[in-house]
């Protein structure tokens, strides 16, 4: 159905500065009548495949479509071009007094076209919810270059189907996003950031609950590590200490709370504290004391990343499951796999996402097949997503049925057949090749 270019390298289009929706639609329109396959790309953080060529496709980079369109500070309602920075959008609404609903550890590279496509989730979305509840609107450019205007700032609108949904993490594959309007809450004043010790992952999920209900409305993050994701750390990170070093614990848990009484933030948040310490849900615990306490226990966090990638080979899986279950997979992995590989988990507890990453000196098959299909099968068992925020791009295409039932692929199958009947938006990705398109 593509057309191949006999290409020695990838073409690539910058979008140049001062481009617009009209010449991301001509390049569409040209490559449709030519079947020429393009991958949409923003900051190439994606960790599925999703924003890199397969073969000789034409790669569209919205990197230099960046700029702010409006915002306004009643509503905190955010227009932007697709190509803008996480980072510099937080910047710009700092000044205003005002925040992102998302964060992520790769804020200083990925853009809100492609957080927007990949539905991303990160550090936030326990207190804001996903970009299906933050985006209000958007602009996208169809494969045939038909520019869709859903710019919509409104809060409520309930006329028709919300077509803006099927573009919120449908990864560059119905069409490109060129523009995003977003609600952003106001910036908190009072931000605390705990660091806590569990000596098993039962008192983690005990103290989730505990958080929720004695933090409430300020709690805004539930993060975990375990040992050897903070043993990881601790060997591959600049810079990094451990903020609890009398020993190595089991597990880790980062809490956040934001809330615009310091006073009285800081009272709940101790209070909670000595009722978990009381209770044994912790072992050991700091409160960081000024931001670049807070900064750095954030870093270990948001610093795992880069800590496996610096300690050689990494399978990595981004699961969904039911939050009492999170560590019976981690566990079933390490007794699977004995001494041939170092299974290391992290991730939102509060959403259940468990980031189970797999690291050995090289890829090895062997090691593989010990880890797939049993992943898939253990996760899709329980009922779980295979692919909690970071989408399937190319890497995961084909285990999309693991999580999604036959009749729903195959409208999905039908959805992109007809935004997309040539099949030019990033081929290869986010639906599976075996499935027949009708
Ligand atoms: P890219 O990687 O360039 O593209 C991702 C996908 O979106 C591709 O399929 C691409 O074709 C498509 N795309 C990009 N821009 C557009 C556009 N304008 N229109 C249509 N399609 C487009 N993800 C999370 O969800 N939560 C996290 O906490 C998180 N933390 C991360 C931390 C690190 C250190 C790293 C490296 C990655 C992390 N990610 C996380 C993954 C990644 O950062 C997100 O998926 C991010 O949203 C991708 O944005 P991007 O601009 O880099 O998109
Ligand atoms: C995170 O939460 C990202 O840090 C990356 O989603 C997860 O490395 C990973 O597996
Ligand atoms: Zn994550």
């Amino acid at each position: 159905m593509l057309n191949r270019m006999k290409m020695l390298s990838w073409p690539q289009i910058w979008i140049g500065c001062g481009s617009t929706k009209v010449q991301v639609s001509q390049i569409l329109k040209y490559c449709n009548s030519r079947c020429l396959g393009v991958v949409p790309q923003g900051g190439n953080t994606g960790l599925v495949g999703g924003s890199v060529p397969v073969f000789d496709e034409v790669i569209v980079n919205l990197g230099s479509m960046n700029k702010v369109i409006s915002f306004d500070e009643v509503s905190g309602i955010l227009v932007s071009e697709a190509g803008c920075i996480l980072e510099s959008l937080v910047n710009f609404l700092d000044n205003k007094g005002f925040i992102m609903p998302l964060d992520l550890g790769a804020k200083g590279s990925c853009q809100i076209g492609g957080n927007v496509s990949t539905n991303a989730g990160g550090l936030r979305l326990l207190r804001y919810g996903s970009l299906h509840a933050n985006v209000l609107g958007l602009e996208a450019v169809l494969a045939n270059g038909d520019v869709l205007d859903m710019l919509g700032t409104l809060r409520k609108d309930n006329t028709g189907y919300d077509l803006k949904h099927l573009f919120i993490g449908s990864e560059g594959s119905l069409g490109i996003v060129t523009k995003v309007s977003i609600l952003t809450p106001p910036k908190l004043s009072s931000v605390n950031v705990a660091f806590l010790a569990c000596t098993d992952y039962l008192s983690c999920q005990k103290l989730f609950l505990e958080a929720r209900r004695k933090l409430g409305e300020v709690l805004s993050a539930f993060e975990f590590l375990d040992e050897q994701a903070m043993d990881l750390a601790l060997n591959h990170l600049e810079g990094v200490r451990n903020p609890l070093p009398t020993a190595l614990h089991k597990f880790y848990v980062l809490i956040e709370t934001t809330g615009s009484d310091e006073q009285s933030d800081k009272e709940k948040l101790e209070a909670f504290l000595v009722h978990s310490l009381e209770g044994g849900l912790i072992s050991d615990g700091v409160v960081a004391q000024d931001i670049q306490q807070a900064s750095s226990v954030w870093n270990i966090r948001e610093g795992l990343p880069e800590a496996l990638m610096k300690a050689g080979a990494v399978y990595k899986y981004d699961l969904s499951i039911p939050v009492e279950k999170i560590y019976d997979i981690v566990e079933e992995m390490r007794n699977k796999l004995g001494h041939s590989a170092r299974v290391v988990a992290y991730g939102h507890l509060g959403d259940g996402n468990l980031h189970l990453n797999i690291s050995c000196p090289q890829y090895d098959d062997a090691v593989l097949a010990q880890i797939e299909p049993f992943v898939y099968e253990w996760t899709s068992k329980n009922r779980g997503s295979i692919s909690a925020e970071h989408g399937l791009g190319l890497m995961k295409a084909e285990k999309i049925f693991y999580s999604k039932s036959p009749a729903a692929v195959q409208l999905m199958a039908s959805v992109k057949n007809l935004l997309d009947p040539n099949h030019i938006l990033n081929p290869y990705k986010v639906l599976p090749q075996s499935l027949s398109f009708p």
